[in-house]
């Protein structure tokens, strides 16, 4: 009995002082609605079209996810939307999101950004690192990218999810993602850090108590 509420209160301690965001700033981040009517517009090939979870696990939450194809193709094609959202200078920020391949064939989904100054001018890109399937399997991987610290100067960014192949594919192969949030890191307040800090230590001492019994 103890023992499980030692693993409880851990649980809910390592839970509490992982970093999250206070809102999500983008709009349709779950592709419940066609992302071209609402929230994203299309980039490099543009592609990609909301599918409910008839493939076979394709949604992360909700109904509907945004699915790219790959249909016999040469490497090197790249689909993708993006979305503008403003930011401040030197807030920081996080990028999260899913991403789910069923790749018979050498396909990738990442996330992408780009800061923007207020002319639209281009202040830096970064991405996460390439995601690939398991061949044959649907499995939705988390991508975050945390502390991202607007650059001076930044008015807006754009991020973006990219499905790519990066070999020939061979019949149908599909990157779908869901659940794409972007906004500032929530900074814990001091009381609650407090509180934090010394329902840990009551973890620890409970933890010796039950060494020593
Ligand atoms: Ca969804």
């Amino acid at each position: 009995m103890r023992k499980m509420m030692f693993i409880a209160v851990a649980l809910v301690c390592a839970m509490s002082v992982q970093a999250d965001i206070i809102a999500n700033l983008l709009v349709n981040s779950g592709f419940e609605s066609d992302p071209y009517d609402t929230g994203w517009t299309g980039i490099l090939g543009g592609g990609g079209r909301v599918e409910g979870g008839a493939e076979g696990g394709a949604v992360n939450s909700g109904a509907q996810a945004v699915i790219f194809d790959f249909q016999d193709m040469g490497p090197w094609a790249f689909f993708g939307l993006q979305q503008n959202v403003a930011v401040t200078a030197g807030e920081t920020y996080e990028l999260d999101g899913f991403v789910n391949i069923l790749n018979t064939a050498p396909i990738i989904g990442k996330l992408e950004w780009t800061w923007r100054d207020s002319g639209g001018g281009d202040l830096g890109s970064g991405g996460t690192p390439d995601y690939t399937g398991d061949a044959g399997t649907w499995t939705y991987q988390d991508m975050v990218m945390s502390e991202l610290v607007a650059p001076t100067g930044a008015v807006s960014i754009d991020v973006k999810v990219v499905a790519g192949s990066i070999g020939t594919t061979v019949g149908w192969n599909a990157v779908t993602f869901d659940d794409i949030s972007f906004g500032q890191q929530a900074i814990p307040e001091p009381a609650t850090i407090g509180m934090l800090g010394l329902g840990c230590v009551g973890v620890f001492l409970m933890r010796r108590r039950m060494v020593q019994i």
